[in-house]
């Protein structure tokens, strides 16, 4: 199963994950866990280790990780990354050589608001939920629509701005689920949730909270340091640079994903801007270097997070 080197409908998609769920009914799971305003699924992919072998290794709380894409609509370049990264972590179904990581993809966070960048707007950023007053205009920014620091800096009650918070904290359907699904994994005694990160684009960024202040965060170090695991080796694949920094640095904006995740807490978080530094249009035949070079810095963030020496 080669890698993919297009960018999907959310039609498409859809056939995909069923497709890689059947391949995989030990290890993968595929559920529904909401559906937008327009009735679109919300999934989440759990890729497991076999359950016996887990049973066998006496494994302890394992490790888990959390990944999401497609918050906001235009960027196509994140969905296509997440679902590459959720092929190539599955092309043997799962790898049984370790008391493994628990994986958890949310790899199409914005179904309407990406249907919507086919079919009538091709730079639509927010989802498609209708106004609270009819004659106001459509959709809510999902990267605004969290806690904690809801309805602060950098974000908007104007519903015509594209940061447009909504009108309360998860006020939407696609951020009350990815809510729910990353509380439990958290509240899990046989999980240790370690790791989010969330795919965006463009700028070649890894970000990490705060989001909403420039105050720094209490393990701002730790924060640090594993996004420079991350992009040092992500740069060993392309030499392709991206840059590390506090989410604040490139503006204050608060209810985002990374911060509510920081709080939850996860140790390590990070909002990734993917290719390219300029445009929401990224190329085609960039789709397989984007995953790639993310891809290795992926894997040594998640070694990186379950080391001794961290
Ligand atoms: O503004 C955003 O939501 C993200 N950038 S994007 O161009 N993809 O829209 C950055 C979010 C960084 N995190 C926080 N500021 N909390
Ligand atoms: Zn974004």
């Amino acid at each position: 199963r080669p890698l993919r080197h297009t960018y999907m409908t959310f039609q498409q998609i859809e056939w995909f994950l069923k497709n890689l769920a059947e391949r995989c009914p030990e290890n993968v799971m595929m559920s529904t866990v909401g559906y937008s305003h327009n009735g679109n699924a919300i999934y989440l992919i759990t890729v497991s280790p076999s359950a016996d072998f887990v049973a066998d290794l006496e494994c302890g709380p394992r490790p888990a990780v959390f990944i999401d894409g497609g918050i906001h609509a235009r960027e196509w370049i994140a969905p296509a990354t997440v679902l590459n990264m959720l092929m190539k972590q599955t092309e043997n179904c799962a790898a049984n050589t370790d008391c493994d990581y628990e994986y958890y993809f949310m790899p199409m966070m914005n179904p309407d608001g990406y249907e919507y960048t086919w079919t009538n707007d091709r730079f639509w950023r927010k989802n498609r939920s209708p106004p609270p007053l009819k004659n106001d205009c459509f959709g809510t920014d999902l990267n605004r629509n969290w806690n904690p620091q809801w309805g602060n800096i950098g974000s908007s009650s104007n519903t015509c701005k594209e940061i447009y918070r909504g009108t309360t904290p998860f006020s939407e359907p696609e951020t009350t689920s990815a809510k729910n699904v990353m509380t439990r994994i958290a509240n899990n005694p046989e999980l240790d949730l370690l790791v989010y990160l969330s795919y965006h684009s463009f700028g070649q960024l890894v970000l990490y909270p705060w989001g909403y202040t420039s105050d720094l965060a209490p393990t701002k170090a730790d924060l640090e340091k594993g996004g420079n695991v991350y992009n040092n080796a992500l740069k060993g694949v392309h030499n392709v640079p991206y840059v590390v920094q506090q989410a604040a640095e490139l503006y204050p904006a608060s209810g985002a994903s990374d911060d509510f995740a920081y709080s939850l807490p996860i140790k390590y978080v990070y909002t990734v801007e993917l290719r390219n530094t300029r445009s929401f249009l990224l190329p085609r035949n960039e789709i397989a270097l984007t995953f790639e070079e993310n891809y290795a810095g992926y894997m040594a963030l998640l070694k990186h997070a379950t080391s001794q020496s961290n």
